[in-house]
């Protein structure tokens, strides 16, 4: 049987690669058994998504429908993390905004949310801390993602801090925790309940949406109303969102204290998140520096002679993409792509490259991405347990005929 790691490694045959880069190839490109079982699934309201588990739905989507920089509802990636998911009816819905750190503590109905506050729009790159992690050697437990568990929206709301101030957080305030309607269905479970720091939850990009692209949030995206936390992974991002608490200690759940952990010193970030931290690890926050090839697809055949033009996407957590380049021989040169519209620092930016391919056999082709602090991508995974913030360097082989 012919497997993707066959094709891949015949295609490395013929070229001379340092072996560095040869292995990062191998490591960026094959998805081992996580793309291969993948299979399309339509949950309701949602256009075929690969199926990464059905109870509970984690669906992630295929490269090739992120074929523009903003992401269509009915294509944007879902994930869960309990069982007992139910769909919020919005005449019942209410947000309720407490806690030991609010001295006024009240409660909002939609219409309210909507009316009540300065609606604001932002464009976002969600992504998913586990983004990746079915590419992590050697394999790591947990949802064995692809490239897909990501998405890029317009999104409508409030400014959170508008809705905090209205509470009168006391000064000892140190996080802010969010609940969704979200239950487990079992006792062992643990809620899944997010915190972040007092100065994310007042910075004027988090905010709390109640449209997506326009449009009311799908609801496997967080109808009736769901958090954006700009630049950070979407852990926090607490989706049909019921419950804002300001909390004067730590919040310390499963959620905060175990999961979503990052070890201490591997990654670079700006800011931090001090009330979480332990001797050795921290939250994940910040999203890496990365970028993705959507045009094409490892194995695809071209026409020799034929101009073809490779394109993608690319990302940060918000200082906002410098270039991208594109590599057409196994990472030694670098030439520099166009980048299309800017949508705002925490959007996806749109890139593409044109080239002529002219020897038949194997072409690798690999995008690389910096943003405006100078972080780029790495060609070896910075290996953690838990297998986040995957920003190795792609690679996509096509076959020249
Ligand atoms: N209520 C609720 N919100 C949630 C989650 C969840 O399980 N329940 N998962 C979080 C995680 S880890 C991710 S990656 C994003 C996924 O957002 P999406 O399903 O809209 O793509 O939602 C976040 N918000
Ligand atoms: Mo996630």
């Amino acid at each position: 049987m012919t497997t993707r790691r066959t094709l891949l490694q015949t295609a490395l045959g013929g070229l001379a690669f340092s072996t560095g880069i040869a292995g990062q190839v191998a490591r960026a490109a094959l998805p081992q058994g996580a793309i291969d079982s993948a299979t399309l699934e339509r949950l309701p309201g949602k256009q075929p998504l690969i199926k990464r588990s059905y109870r509970p739905p984690n669906y992630e989507t295929p490269l090739a429908d992120f074929s523009s920089a903003i992401t269509p509802n009915d294509r944007f990636f879902v994930r869960w993390h309990l069982m007992g998911i139910t769909e919020v009816d919005a005449r019942e819905w209410r947000l309720t905004i407490g806690g030991d750190g609010a001295t006024k503590p009240y409660e909002l109905t939609l219409d309210q949310l909507k009316s009540d506050f300065e609606a604001v729009e932002l464009v976002a790159v969600c992504q998913c801390s586990g983004n990746r992690r079915g590419l992590s050697d050697p394999h790591v437990p947990g949802v064995e993602w692809g490239y897909g568990a990501m998405g890029n929206a317009r999104w409508t709301g409030v400014r959170l801090k508008d809705v905090l101030e209205r509470a009168g957080l006391s000064k000892e305030t140190v996080e802010i925790a969010f609940d969704g309607a979200d239950r487990p269905a079992l006792d062992v479970t643990p809620d899944f309940i997010k915190s972040i720091p007092v100065w994310k939850a007042v910075d004027e990009n988090t905010i709390i949406a109640y449209a997506m692209n326009g449009e009311p949030l799908p609801h496997h995206n967080g109808y009736p109303a769901r958090l954006i936390v700009p630049g950070w992974t979407a852990t926090y991002w607490m989706k049909q969102v019921v419950s804002i608490q300001a909390l004067r200690k730590p919040l310390a759940n499963f959620w905060m204290a175990s999961a979503y952990r990052i070890p201490k010193g591997k990654f670079a970030f700006a800011d931090r998140f001090i009330s979480q931290e332990n001797d050795a690890t921290t939250p994940i926050t910040e999203i890496v520096v990365n970028s993705v090839i959507t045009s094409h697809a490892d194995g695809q055949r071209v026409s020799r002679g034929s101009p073809l033009t490779l394109k993608g996407l690319a990302w940060d957590s918000g200082a906002g993409i410098r270039r991208v380049e594109v590599s057409r021989d196994g990472g030694r040169s670098w030439n520099v792509a166009d980048l299309g519209d800017d949508l705002g620092r925490f959007s996806f930016r749109t890139w593409q490259f044109g080239l002529n391919a002219q020897d038949p056999g194997p072409l690798v082709l690999m995008a690389r991405a910096t943003n405006r602090q100078g972080s780029t991508q790495v060609s070896e995974l910075i290996f953690n347990n838990p297998g986040y913030h995957n920003n190795v360097i792609q690679a996509v082989t096509l076959t020249v005929v």
